[in-house]
Formats: C-alpha cells, structure tokens, sequence
C-alpha cells in the first residue's frame, strides 16, 4: 500500500473516536459512527461502510499500515488526512496521544461526548467525510455517505450547510423521462440497453444526490421528458419533486424539444406530458425560467432561461417554428449578484456557426444582463468524448459555458460511461464544479 491512504486513515482514526465513546454519549451519535465505521441504520442506502471498503477496496491490511506509519495499533502519521487534538471536553475520554479526524468543509475535529443538544451539529461535521476516501482501487461513484433525509435535518438544525455568500445548484438535464418506452413504442432512436434504463430512478438519483449534498436549487435545462411518456413514471417522478418540495429544495426549469412533443403522443400507452408539466408548476414543484430574472432560492443568484425553440411550457403547440434569432430576446434587468441563463438549443461554441441553432456569443454582446455563467442542455454526448473537457467550453466574451450532458445513459457516448450530474458552487464571482455520476 503506497504512503498515505485516505480511507485505512480515516477508518484508523474513527475507530479511535468510537472506541473512545463514553456510555452516556447520544445513542444516535453511537448508532452514527457505527454506521460509518460498521454500517448501521443511519449508512445511506448506496453507501458502503469504510469497514467494508477497507476490505474491498485496500489490498493491504490495515495493520501494516498501522506498522508502517503509526505504532502497531493505529495511525500516528497522517498524511493523507486532517487530524487533530481531541476538543478539551474530550480528552479524557480519547487515549492520550491520539489524534481525530476534522470535518473536512467546516475544519473542525469531530467531538466524541456528545449531548442530545449537540447531536445534529455532530452529524451534520460526520457527514462531512466522503463516501468513498481515496484508496488502492478507484471509487464507484457513490456520494452521499449518511442517511440524506437525517443529514438535511442535522444540518437545517444545527444551522450549517450553506452560508448566504454561496450557493450551490444542481445542474441537471436532459432526463427523458418515458425513454425506456420507445422500446415498446418503437418511437425515436434507441440505445441498445434502453430496456435497462428506468427514468424514475433516474429522478431518485437525482433528488438523493440534491438532498445529500444539501444544495440550494435544482436547475433542469430541458428535455425533462422523452416524447412517449406514461402515467406510472410521471406519477414516480412527482413523487420525487414532491420530495425535493418538502425539503425546500426548488427545481427551476426550461423544456426542451421532447418536452414540446410529448403533449401529442402517438402512442395509446402515453399521455399528455406537456399537462403534467404544467400541473407540476401550477403545484410549486417546478418553476419556469424565463427572459425575466428569477432569483434562485431567494437569491442572490438571479436564473434566466430560454426554451428549445423560444418555447415555453404555456406556448406549447402554439407556435410552429422553432427557430429564434438573439435581436428577439430582452432580458429583464436583473438585482445585484450572480446571473445564470439556461438554454436548450444547439448553441455554438460546443457546434460550429454553421451547425449552431443560436449564435451564443450575439446572444451574449447583444444581452443587456451580464452573465456569470451559460448552462446548455440538448446535447447527448461530450465533443470529442471527452468526459471532463468536452462537456466545458467558455464563450468568446470568456463567461463559462457549460453543458452535464443526459441524466442517464440515453446516447452511445455513455456505453462505457455512467451518466452525471454537476454541482455548482456561487462564491462572489466564481463558480466551481463538481460532476457527479448516476
Ligand atoms: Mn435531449
């Protein structure tokens, strides 16, 4: 085993808090750690505990690495981790000498006597930990390490979790739901594992990752719907969005070309999805973009949005072209803070000028909002099929331009590739990201 592993000093290091655990701790504090350490109630349902990934995913043992880099018994040289001195109220609980691991967001080293008063603070610095540390064999891309309906609560208790100078959204698109249809409806082209794909967890997946990593909004830039789509999968999917509702969590969206063609099924399996959609915003559980500013969960971060064609969910089937020209669009004045426009056409610089539907970077010179960033849907697959470049590009003006590709495995691109989602962090005029697989 190479010099510093994150999962054997992590899992070292967290068996020396549990093992520190005073009998008058919290018992869900216990039941916590456990589950991490062993696995337990509060383990996220994908999630592998680090007692079972060391075993899985380390060829060595963890006692040569407590050999080589520690006394025998445990790690005493962190390399690969934060550590630190038990809190003062701690440490005659710890042995001595030994060191804690830190909450990796928030810095600060997990407590061990931990009181009903304290518990939700505690788990919500526990969740802190990654799912899948760093480890001989490559992670699976699981994300959500505890129980997400537990974290959301620990951290909306304990008041953590993302300040108002940050915003994190989940950019999604392209989910299609009803696709797994066309192998009965024989509508539009299929993948040759379409039978395998199931839109509703597609949504699962979707509102788990959204609750887990505890963002701000869900933004869906189009195509939300295959062109066949039933009312079994609608009714999975709304339970999804009711589910982010009540987690406060809003979807913000714009639709997309299938989106427009599912309100007139072919096929006697399907219904009107273009109804449903409106049903779903009449309800709150989505809410449309438009040229007007829309502040994304109350702010600051203002969303603009486009639909595929300049058609929006209430002009569906009221208008024939599809095709919009940037002198026709009149962005409305946004308030102070980071702007974010979605599209849904095929936009240059991912096409070519000849082979774009909209000329993004006129859209851009010709807009009297300045954006901080441009999210595409429509486009199935990475340029190039390259999964980390391909699905990034920056605008002649330089705002970034970034596309997350379908949410589920819908195009050859994704033979050999799980579909993604992407997070994306506000802070003051920059936006990170981070790609997260289905
Ligand atoms: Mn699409």
């Amino acid at each position: 085993m190479s010099a510093g592993n994150e999962l054997t000093e992590f899992y070292d290091c967290l068996a020396v808090l549990y093992q520190s655990l005073p009998p008058e701790a919290d018992s869900e504090w216990q039941e916590a750690v456990k589950s991490v350490l062993y696995g337990g109630e509060l383990l996220a349902d994908e999630a592998s505990c680090y007692g079972a990934q060391q075993k899985d995913r380390n060829r060595g043992k963890r006692e040569e690495y407590a050999q080589r880099h520690g006394n025998g018994n445990r790690v005493t040289e962190f390399s690969a981790i934060t550590v630190a001195e038990p809190r003062e109220s701690d440490r005659r609980y710890v042995p001595s000498g030994a060191k804690l691991p830190v909450a990796p967001e928030s810095g600060e080293v997990l407590p061990v006597k931990v009181t009903s008063e304290g518990v939700d603070q505690a788990i919500a610095l526990l969740a802190e930990l990654p799912a899948e540390p760093a480890a001989d064999t490559p992670c699976t891309g699981v994300d959500v390490l505890l129980d997400p309906e537990r974290i959301q609560r620990a951290r909306r208790h304990a008041g953590t979790g993302t300040g108002r100078d940050e915003t994190t959204i989940l950019f999604v698109s392209d989910t299609h739901l009803g696709y797994e249809n066309r192998v009965k409806t024989g509508s539009g082209k299929t993948v040759s594992w379409a039978s395998e794909i199931s839109s509703v967890k597609t949504f699962k997946h979707i509102a788990r990752i959204a609750v887990g990593r505890d963002v701000d909004a869900v933004v869906h830039t189009g195509d939300i719907l295959d062109h066949e789509v039933d009312q079994a999968t609608l009714d999975g999917a709304e339970s999804f969005l009711a589910g982010l509702s009540n987690f406060g969590v809003p979807v913000y969206c714009i639709i997309g070309s299938h989106d427009h063609d599912s309100a007139n099924p072919k096929h006697p399996g399907s219904v009107d999805g273009v109804a449903w959609l409106k049903t779903q915003v009449m309800d709150g559980r989505l809410t449309k973009l438009s040229t007007s500013p829309t502040p994304v969960a109350g702010g600051p971060i203002d969303a603009y949005g486009i639909s595929a064609g300049n058609v929006g969910i209430d002009d569906v089937g009221k208008f024939y072209s599809r095709e919009w020209e940037p002198s026709e669009i009149a962005f409305g004045t946004a308030s102070p803070g980071p702007n974010i426009l979605c599209l849904h056409d095929g936009v240059t610089p991912y096409r070519s000028r000849s082979d774009a539907d909209v000329d993004l970077d006129e859209l851009l010179a010709k807009s009297r909002v300045s954006f901080d960033c441009v999210l595409v849907g429509d486009e199935h697959r990475p340029r190039d099929e390259e999964f980390y470049g391909g699905y990034t590009f920056e605008s002649d003006d330089g705002t970034p331009v970034l596309y997350t590709g379908p949410s589920a495995r819908i195009s050859y691109g994704y033979r050999d590739h799980d579909a993604i989602v992407t997070e994306l962090t506000f802070k003051e005029d920059l936006v990170a990201l981070k790609r997260h697989t289905l």
